[in-house]
């Protein structure tokens, strides 16, 4: 299989190529030389993702899929959310972001909380959604050097170890956005089947 993601972060494609493994081939946007910044201007998630699925999929007439991911925190009402990325300012730091989301965290005994992956694919002129969660709390202080972004504050459900301290096999078993993109799969092998001239002969 080969298939553009619509991603500019790296830490993402390290994940999913890590996740579908040979001899499927992921192209980030760094891949296909695309440098047009798009814009993540939706409300949520599921706009996000379309958004940056549709932006690279009209533009170069390819099929192609991009994910959103929010940490979505209970006693934040479901913030950072969709700004996960942008929480502590435009730049996209992680350090800050996560100080930042400790110190409104303090003192609250409510510390449950997920990741949310949405994954928009865009295929043959129609787009699909997929979900993928993995509930857990979050840690009262960073930990570990693994994985990316909220990592190291978020401690899955099951487990005593904050994402960031988890190998990337065990992250890539449970996470979001390994569950996001098992349906994508799953999804793609069985359209492939419903296109493939014998499915088609035989269901006469
Ligand atoms: P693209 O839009 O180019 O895909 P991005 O980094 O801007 O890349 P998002 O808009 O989805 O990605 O931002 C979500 C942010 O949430 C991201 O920058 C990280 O800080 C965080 N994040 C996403 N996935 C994560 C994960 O698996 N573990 C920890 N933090 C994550």
């Amino acid at each position: 299989m080969k298939i553009i993601f619509a991603t500019s972060n790296p830490n993402k494609i390290k994940e999913v190529r890590h996740l579908l493994g040979a001899p499927s081939e992921i192209l980030g946007l760094s891949d296909i030389n695309w440098s047009d910044p798009i814009e993540e201007t939706e409300p949520d998630l599921e706009g996000n993702a379309m958004l940056k699925a549709l932006a690279v999929s009209n533009k170069l007439e390819v099929d192609c899929f991009a994910e959103d991911t929010g940490l979505e925190i209970n006693f934040l009402q479901g913030r950072p959310g969709v700004k996960s990325a942008r929480y502590a300012g435009e730049n996209n730091d992680a350090v800050k972001n996560m100080a930042r989301v400790l110190e409104e965290m303090e003192g609250s005994d409510d510390r449950s909380a997920q990741f949310r992956t949405i994954i928009a694919l865009s295929m043959d002129g129609a787009l699909h959604l997929f979900e993928g969660i993995v509930r857990g709390r979050i840690a009262h202080n960073p930990a570990g050097e693994g994985g990316f972004g909220y990592d190291p504050i978020f401690i899955p459900e099951g487990f005593d170890r904050s994402f960031g301290e988890l190998s990337a096999e065990d992250k890539s078993k449970i996470s979001h956005r390994a569950r996001a993109m098992e349906k994508l799969v799953l999804f793609i092998e069985a359209y492939a089947k419903c296109k493939s001239p014998e499915l088609q002969l035989s269901r006469k």
